[in-house]
């Protein structure tokens, strides 16, 4: 599988304060047969506040690093044809995992290492958008959401729109079904009511 990682932090370094750490991820994912280091995209990198061994990591093993500056400057289209391009070569499925302090401090301050400068929400939901409707997904995960942080549930609000619109790109391009199948159907419920399942 390819994996994109929407993120202000690279979170490649074998450990930190010697232990396994929420800035080591990748470096043991990408250890894995089945998730090789240059199907590894991550988008949204340029936080300051960590440590840079995990940036000789990214060096050592050519993940590809796209910047809120290069996503900024490539445009949004040429960022998502780029994940695209580098998940999917060689792969049979993409592992999205969104860290939500890729988004800029100011819409989600409920995180714990919240960065200043990060994507606009409304960039991140696009080019998840693009991800999700044009490869196969196997997998999400919303991470770094500190309820004890957030203000008026503004970090929680978006990572939950993060899923709901990926459950949503799932059906739009056919990942999942438009209507779960009921578990029983009235003999006189209509077609609208119950779908295509009858
Ligand atoms: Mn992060």
């Amino acid at each position: 599988m390819g994996i994109i990682h929407f993120d202000r932090h690279v979170d490649t370094q074998e450990t930190d304060l010697d232990e396994r750490m929420h800035t080591c991820p990748w470096f043991h994912a990408t250890n894995i047969r089945n998730a090789p280091a240059h199907n590894l995209v991550q988008l949204g990198i340029g936080g300051w506040q960590v440590p840079r061994q995990g940036v000789k990591v990214c060096r050592e093993r050519a993940t590809h690093i796209l910047t809120v500056t290069d996503i900024t400057e490539m445009g949004l289209d040429a960022a998502a044809d780029f994940a695209l391009e580098k998940a999917l070569d060689g792969t049979d499925c993409v592992y999205i995992s969104f860290d939500i302090d890729c988004i800029d401090a100011g819409f989600v301050p409920g995180t714990g290492w919240p960065e200043p400068g990060g994507l606009l929400p409304r960039e991140a939901l696009y080019l998840l958008k693009r991800i999700v409707r044009e490869a196969p997904i196997c997998g999400l995960e919303v991470v770094e959401v500190s309820p004890p942080y957030d203000i008026s549930d503004i970090t929680a609000l978006m990572a939950t729109r993060v899923i709901c619109d990926t459950l949503a790109h799932l059906v739009v391009s056919g990942q999942l079904p438009r209507r779960e199948k009921p578990a029983y159907i009235h003999p006189e419920a209509t077609p609208e009511m119950v779908g295509d399942w009858r």
